[in-house]
């Protein structure tokens, strides 16, 4: 990356730190008119999302900041969204349930990955947020997804999260389906609630979706 994308890169960072939509608006178009992948500019923005959440922790933002940083990362998402609806052609790699856990109402996370997912050949059926366990088994018992992903960015909504796992993994229909979590999570979040990988990252998501897909012959001829 040219040291001028660079500048553009902490620009863009530090305008969605200060919550700068103006500024961050004009970023983002700048950087589509010289070719920046969108998925760059969108993990840059997450960047000054994380810095948001910082100030908020430090009662430096109230919050109307983290209502404010959501709608510039909406508007953002908004943007770069048709330019990345680019056709994936060939057969579908499998359907991908996902959705955020209940008790959790973020999700431009789970939109980004969702977006992600789309462009290399997954369906996605998205239950949207605050999603109860139940409904989580219920949609995966008539969808039969190939893989089930989590995202959870409040600590809090943990436990719904462990129930939602312990909950499919309990139902023969669904019990073998593998789960993905991502959002505010680690490892040790992962053997918490028992799922089978987490991620903070939609691509690093999505390819260890496609290694499993590859993985099971089976799936990988799976059509749309
Ligand atoms: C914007 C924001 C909000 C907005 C959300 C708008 C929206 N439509 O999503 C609003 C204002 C609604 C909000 C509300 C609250 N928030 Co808030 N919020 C944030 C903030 C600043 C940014 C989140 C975000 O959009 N990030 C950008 C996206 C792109 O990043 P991401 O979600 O991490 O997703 C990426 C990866 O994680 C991954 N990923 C995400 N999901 C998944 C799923 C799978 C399967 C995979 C593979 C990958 C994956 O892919 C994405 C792209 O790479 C974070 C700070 C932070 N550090 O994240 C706090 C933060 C998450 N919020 C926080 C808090 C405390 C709250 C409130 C409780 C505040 C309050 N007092 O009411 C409420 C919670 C309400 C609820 N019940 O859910 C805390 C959570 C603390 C905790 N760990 O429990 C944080 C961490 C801020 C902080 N540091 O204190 N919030």
């Amino acid at each position: 990356m040219s040291k001028y994308c660079n500048n553009l890169s902490s620009e863009l960072i530090q305008s969605v730190a200060d919550l700068k939509d103006q500024e961050v608006l004009e970023l983002v178009q700048q950087r589509l008119l010289k070719g920046d992948d969108p998925i760059n500019i969108v993990e840059d923005c997450r960047q000054g999302m994380i810095v948001v959440g910082q100030r908020y922790e430090q009662q430096e933002y109230f919050l109307s900041g983290l209502i404010l940083a959501g709608e510039i990362l909406r508007e953002v998402i908004e943007i770069v969204q048709p330019l990345t609806e680019k056709k994936f052609f060939g057969k579908s790699r499998g359907l991908i349930l996902l959705g955020t856990v209940e008790g959790d109402i973020h999700d431009a996370g789970k939109d980004l990955l969702k977006i992600v997912l789309k462009v290399n050949g997954f369906n996605v059926h998205d239950l949207g947020v605050d999603v109860p366990p139940g409904e989580f088994v219920a949609k995966a018992k008539e969808l039969k997804p190939i893989v089930i992903g989590l995202s959870c960015l409040i600590i809090g909504a943990y436990k719904a999260m462990k129930t939602t796992i312990a909950m499919l993994r309990s139902d023969p229909e669904t019990a073998s389906i593998p789960i993905i979590i991502g959002g505010q999570v680690n490892s040790d979040v992962c053997n918490y609630v028992s799922a089978d990988h987490w991620s903070t990252d939609a691509v690093d998501g999505m390819n260890w979706c496609i290694n499993w897909v590859q993985k099971v012959p089976t799936l990988s001829s799976a059509s749309v």
